[in-house]
């Protein structure tokens, strides 16, 4: 059975997913769960996904939630195919690896929920952005990158030499920084390398704009 995954096309955390289905050559079906209208708050969708959040994968009957989680997954499951190492096997690399996926998750994500929750969900919700708690966040976004830059100039990706899930991670995010007019990712020059080199993979580019 295809893989489905239940998700919603706009979102960053379903686009993470279909992104790393597309790097691994998985074909899959995108079950559009309807945020617009609270689909994803149901009892039917929160029976399987107890905090109401998209995406979740239903892979032949086995069910994993957390976008991180299924990327994983996938990445050991179809580990032959698509492209290689994007979860280094060896002891020392894989530490490497966790250290760039944490740094996404603890010093990136953080950011990126909090603008994103400012300018996009208090606008569904009919509230004002909180403009100085925006400009805050692009101040703490670029001091974070800072210290990506000095990570970046010694090394291609965030691990080591070879693009890994840790990078991949942030494309979502990143492109909506972009799409707001936040040029923090381009205003440093490893950064920018680094954030060019990952934003023109084809298979961000098959979703950036919506999952189908
Ligand atoms: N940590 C979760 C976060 C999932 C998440 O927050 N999804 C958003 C859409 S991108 C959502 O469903 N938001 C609705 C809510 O949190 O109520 C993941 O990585 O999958």
């Amino acid at each position: 059975m295809v893989l489905k995954i239940y998700g919603f096309p706009i979102s960053i955390c379903t686009k993470r997913v279909a992104l790393v289905c597309r790097e691994k050559n998985i074909p899959y079906e995108l079950v559009t769960v309807d945020m617009m209208t609270g689909a994803h708050k149901g009892e039917a969708y929160t029976k399987v996904q107890p905090f109401g959040q998209v995406p979740y994968i239903d892979d032949d009957g086995f069910i994993v939630y957390e976008s991180r989680a299924i990327s994983r997954y996938l990445t050991k499951k179809y580990a032959s195919q698509g492209t290689q190492e994007l979860i280094p096997t060896g002891l020392k690399e894989e530490a490497l690896f966790e250290q760039a996926a944490s740094i996404e998750l603890t010093n990136f994500d953080p950011i990126g929920n909090g603008i994103a929750d400012e300018n996009i969900f208090k606008r569904l919700r009919g509230e004002e952005p909180d403009q100085k708690r925006v400009s805050e966040l692009v101040t703490l976004l670029e001091a974070k990158l800072n210290a990506y830059d000095s990570i970046l100039a010694k090394q291609k990706y965030l691990a080591g030499s070879q693009v890994t899930l840790a990078d991949l991670f942030h494309l979502p995010f990143g492109h909506m920084f972009g799409s707001m007019g936040i040029d923090a990712l381009e205003k440093q020059p490893n950064v920018a390398r680094w954030w060019k080199d990952i934003s023109s993979r084809e298979s961000w580019a098959a979703v950036k704009d919506g999952v189908a």
